[in-house]
């Protein structure tokens, strides 16, 4: 397909970076295999060379992984895309193509727990600084740049207090400091956020998340706005290594092509049960993009075209409730990842952001009894179900109190 540009989202998840091949196969073939015969020592010198279009090694290119790559390139209206064996590799290939030692790095205070350990404890060996803000504020934004400051990234909404960061202003900070900006798009998917219409300059995402959709890959992508930016992304994965494969790719691109239908149906049902949680006397907050207790909504109704499948809410009983909810749920799967079909519940403080620290998850908001719930596709009346059942046994809990076992009561 030649015309993509022309085409409406939801039909570039169903077309995009489908490739032609020999037999006409309406799936892409899965070609596995590690390496790419040349015909003559002439070929190879100039395929290595540039000089000539074709596979070499799948380190470097492989057409199952450039189906899915050229997939979300067009579903995020970039340049090209890099998939990466997790969404971790992603962004350490990303940071590290684009820092050397004495830059400077601004990243989102409240982020997935093993990027800000990345940022402000790995890379800092290397000799680069980093500073956590709060990206939602400008004016924290503002203050954090500095001459040697090289990158913004920003998660948004991040992961798991759902703050949002205005794209477009955050942007034109850093980019009238020099500055690139990096957008983690894992909690949107390019269906629900386009973040280059914005002004920024690379996208990421977990595919293990949303693009997959599926729960049985780990992977990521590097999308980049401009060729030139490509190629930095493409030096730095061909040596850091980190590659998705052929498998992995195809899989993920078949979880793509129903993208549309999914994202719809995450967030109606994350709306209805956020309502829902808002409504119950158990809980003390809900924190959802679509509510209009969201401190952000308008600017998530600007920036995004729906408010996702994410919801984070603390119960009236605090930690040891949202523990009692936690194990008393039926339907939902206590588990950690997001963006499947199916309901996952868990707790970021002791999970997904216990690598973080304490003091760090404090600064990010990120509080004890906060429970993270990543909305799947079910009927929601069967999650609504489950949600009431385990809210009742958790409204059982004292503070301070032992978890009385359900079979225990009444
Ligand atoms: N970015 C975000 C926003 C994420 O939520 C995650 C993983 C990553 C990047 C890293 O991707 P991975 O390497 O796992 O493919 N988030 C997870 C979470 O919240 N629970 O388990 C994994």
């Amino acid at each position: 397909m030649t015309h993509h540009d022309e085409l409406r989202p939801d039909t570039l998840a169903v077309h995009a970076g489908m490739t032609r091949n020999e037999f006409q196969a309406v799936v892409p073939p899965i070609y596995q295999t590690s390496t790419f015969g040349f015909t003559s020592t002439g070929e190879g010198a100039a395929l290595f060379a540039g000089e000539q279009k074709g596979y070499i090694y799948s380190r470097m290119g492989n057409p199952t992984v450039e189906g899915l790559e050229n997939a979300v390139a067009a579903l995020e209206g970039g340049s090209r895309a890099l998939a990466c064996s997790s969404g971790m590799a992603a962004i350490h290939t990303a940071l590290a193509a684009l820092l050397k030692s004495g830059d400077h790095v601004v990243c989102s205070e409240a982020v997935y727990g093993p990027t800000c350990t990345l940022v402000s404890g790995i890379l800092t060996q290397f000799g680069i600084e980093a500073s956590l803000v709060d990206t939602s504020s400008l004016e924290a934004v503002r203050a954090a740049l500095r001459q040697n400051t090289k990158v913004v990234f920003v998660e948004t909404p991040c992961n798991p207090t759902l703050l949002i960061s205005d794209l477009e202003q955050v942007s034109k900070l850093a980019h009238g400091r020099g500055a690139h900006v990096l957008v983690d798009n894992t909690f949107m998917s390019p269906l629900l956020q386009r973040p280059f219409e914005f002004g920024v300059d690379v996208v990421l995402h977990s595919l293990t998340k949303f693009l997959n959709g599926h729960a049985d890959v780990v992977g990521g992508v590097i999308v980049t706005r401009d060729q030139e930016m490509y190629a930095r992304m493409r030096r730095a994965l061909n040596h850091y290594g980190g590659v998705l494969a052929p498998f992995e790719s195809f899989l993920v691109h078949r979880g793509i092509k129903t993208l549309a239908l999914r994202m719809e149906r995450h967030c109606r049902n994350a709306q209805a049960i956020a309502e829902f949680l808002e409504a119950r006397p158990e809980v003390k907050w809900v924190r959802y993009p679509g509510l209009k207790s969201h401190p952000q909504h308008e600017l998530a109704k600007r920036q995004m075209k729906g408010p996702g499948g994410m919801i984070s809410f603390e119960l009236a009983g605090g930690l040891e409730a949202g523990r009692a909810m936690m194990n008393s749920v039926k339907l939902c799967s206590l588990a950690v990842s997001l963006g499947g079909v199916e309901t996952l519940i868990q707790h970021p403080a002791s999970m997904t952001h216990a690598s973080m620290g304490a003091e760090a998850r404090q600064r990010a908001h990120i509080s004890d009894g906060l429970v993270r719930l990543s909305v799947g596709v079910e009927d929601v009346a069967d999650l609504i179900a489950d949600l009431d059942q385990s809210l009742k046994v958790a409204a059982r809990v004292r503070p301070g109190a032992r978890v009385v076992p359900e079979q225990a009561v009444g």
